[in-house]
């Protein structure tokens, strides 16, 4: 990779030195010959490292991977692994200190300042998302309201009532929201909304133009992190929404599907690893999120590594009839086609030995009697679906609020051939 200084192998070397105390990573630097950080003196040696996969994380459940004595450690978060076991990560004070000031720096940056009022519609508890959010914006000085997800009604009662100016929350929520105040007659003017800090979640340009119109936004704004390396504001996009700029605690790498590191610009998979942080050093992490890298300056004063907008998981990419789809693909199609609301479940199925891809959708409630304007919606759609993925796919329209919302991130897929 470009722009890997002295410094950055310099802060490497500590990161690596830090994780030496963990005999997990002891034994897998060991394997590789690496045995002290004198050891890597180029980039090339860094690389050797192997990298460190959740389900490490998993195995030495739930402290064996903390680098400080539990007296050191301030704060746990944890996150749900797919299967099984919670995967917990542990803070020192100033590793709580450094994600504070990388959250404020990153709402900084998206032109949030101690005059915003700040409503956190993001999880309080083991999720890092409300924690993450609330301590950024209170140590940038703005009134933060911590609301968590969940309660819809005090979510639009505090914005109006409190004229909250930032709603921090997943996209699936922020339309939730939306709907609902449309619901009780309101409309963007009724709130004083100017920036939206969108994240935890993938969502599409299209989805971006959808919540900011529906909500009155001057901007929103695409928040990126992950609880096994910090939590929110590892990444987020400034005013001129130039990418997602890398906080600087983090040294980024993009792998292709053989596990090599590809150069600057290529999709793939980030790989992180952490500078600075004491008690959970992360050492080439598998985030299995798909993005591509550059290096720069951006206008608003940042200079470093920026992501762009995550296009999905390596592990949410379904293979349907051979063909490689992302649900942000479905998305895509149907935000694109007016009179379909933005709530839908992708079902994927057998039909004898062939996948079938069934996506429901809910329908705007004024449509929803009109057969005729159904059948040309139910067209266009499927049109769409198959101009993007190449693949057929059953559309199927459901009762408007008939699928289930979600207070925190929307399961978008049922697979039923697992
Ligand atoms: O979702 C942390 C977070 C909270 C980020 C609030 C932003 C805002 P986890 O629960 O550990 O942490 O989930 C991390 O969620 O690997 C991505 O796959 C996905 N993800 C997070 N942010 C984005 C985003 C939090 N902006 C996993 N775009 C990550 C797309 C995202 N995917």
């Amino acid at each position: 990779m470009d722009a890997v200084d002295n410094t950055i192998l310099i802060r490497l070397r500590d990161t690596i030195e830090r994780a030496l105390r963990v005999p997990h990573y002891r034994s897998a630097f060991a394997n590789v010959g690496i045995a002290s950080a004198e050891d890597i003196q180029t980039i090339e040696d860094f690389q050797k490292i192997p990298v460190t996969h959740k389900e490490d994380l998993r195995q030495n459940y739930p402290i064996g991977l903390f680098a400080e004595p539990l007296e050191n450690i301030v704060r746990i978060q944890a996150s749900s692994g797919t299967t099984g076991k919670m995967t917990v990560v542990g803070y020192t004070a100033k590793d709580i200190d450094m994600w504070a000031a990388a959250v404020a720096k990153a709402l900084e940056r998206a032109g949030i300042t101690p005059q915003d009022i700040v409503q956190v519609g993001y999880g309080y508890g083991l999720f890092t998302g409300g924690l993450g959010l609330h301590y950024g914006s209170e140590r940038l000085g703005a009134l933060t309201i911590p609301l968590s997800g969940g309660n819809t009604e005090r979510h639009i009662a505090f914005l109006r009532d409190l004229k909250s100016t930032v709603l921090a929350c997943t996209p699936s929520y922020a339309l939730h929201i939306a709907a609902a105040a449309a619901d009780m007659g309101l409309t963007p003017k009724d709130f004083h909304l100017r920036v939206g800090v969108f994240g935890a979640e993938p969502w599409t340009e299209a989805m971006r133009g959808e919540i900011k119109q529906r909500l009155g936004l001057e901007r929103a704004l695409d928040i990126y992190g992950l609880s096994e390396v910090m939590g929110p504001g590892v990444a987020m996009e400034c005013v001129h929404m130039k990418g997602l700029h890398l906080a600087p605690n983090f040294y980024p790498e993009i792998l292709d599907d053989q596990g090599r590191v590809v150069p600057q610009g290529r999709k793939g998979e980030l790989v992180l690893t952490s500078m600075g942080k004491e008690a959970f050093p992360s050492v080439r992490y598998r985030t299995k999120d798909l993005t591509t890298l550059t290096y720069g300056h951006c206008a608003c004063g940042f200079c470093g590594w920026s992501l762009e907008k995550i296009s999905g998981r390596v592990d949410d990419m379904l293979i349907i009839r051979g063909v490689n789809v992302f649900p942000s693909q479905i998305e895509e199609a149907i935000l694109a086609v007016e009179g379909i609301e933005p709530h839908y479940l992708i079902v994927v199925d057998r039909q004898g030995a062939l996948d079938a891809l069934e996506v429901q959708v809910e329908v705007a409630p004024e449509v929803v009697d009109e057969i005729s304007l159904l059948e040309d919606l139910r067209e266009k759609l499927s049109q769409r679906i198959y101009t993007i993925l190449g693949l057929g796919a059953r559309v199927r329209f459901v009762e408007p609020r008939s699928l289930p919302r979600s207070e925190g991130k929307a399961v978008r897929v049922l697979d039923k051939r697992k």
